[in-house]
């Protein structure tokens, strides 16, 4: 398997970090946002839209979304499970990585696309939706920091692809200056501590 990535950019780390989870071999090609290498025609023919993370199989297929990725290696190898079990626990996941896809990931890229430099002169900003973005996510972090008073991780027990996505979302937050509020979010916080203990939060 091949991997197109940007080493600096968050959905593609999702995909390292899930495949570090689970121990499975990968070749990357880096394929760098800053230079807008992903807008050349040749890596439109891997992706129409541009955006990484894409996975090329051995045999010239391509999937282009993180989950999409993911679920397809869960299954090829379903040892360490990190999309749920049993039929409630894979509600419970799908449930919570969707939150921090859409409560988190999502308003987060579009806090650094519409004020950062990176992208000044590339793509159209309007720093106003930033701040609503801004908004947003800081009644979201102290839901998450309310949520997991009650459980160590956020689908439950155990670490899932849920605590993944959640992380790089939070991580990514601390280019746009957005960071974990310790003394008023600490079990945000310690949820953090925890992934960042993980081999795979190196990835
Ligand atoms: N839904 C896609 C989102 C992918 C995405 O937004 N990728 C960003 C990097 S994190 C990207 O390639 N941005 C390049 C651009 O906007 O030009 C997924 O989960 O894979």
């Amino acid at each position: 398997m091949l991997l197109y990535h940007d080493p600096r950019a968050p959905n593609p780390r999702r995909v390292r970090m899930f495949f570090a989870e689970k121990g499975v071999a990968y070749d990357t090609i880096e394929v760098s946002i800053a230079t807008a290498a992903n807008e050349t025609p040749e890596f439109r023919k891997k992706n129409p839209i541009a955006l990484l993370p894409v996975l090329e199989l051995e045999d010239g297929k391509v999937l282009r979304e993180s989950v999409a990725i993911c679920r397809y290696v869960e299954d090829l190898h379903p040892e360490p499970n990190l999309f749920g079990t049993d039929a409630w626990e894979r509600a419970q996941i799908e449930q919570w990585n969707r939150h921090a896809e859409l409560e988190l990931l999502w308003p987060v890229q579009q806090v650094f696309r519409n004020t950062h430099e990176y992208w000044k002169g590339r793509i159209h900003q309007v720093p106003e939706f930033a701040d609503v973005m801004r908004e947003h996510l800081a009644a979201r972090y102290a839901w998450f920091d309310k949520e997991l008073a009650q459980r160590p991780y956020l689908a439950g027990e155990r670490f899932t692809v849920a605590d993944i996505t959640a992380a790089c979302a939070i991580d990514f937050a601390r280019v746009a200056k957005i960071r974990i509020d310790v003394a008023a979010q600490p079990n945000l916080a310690a949820w953090k501590a925890r992934i960042d203990e993980r081999p795979s939060s190196k990835a």
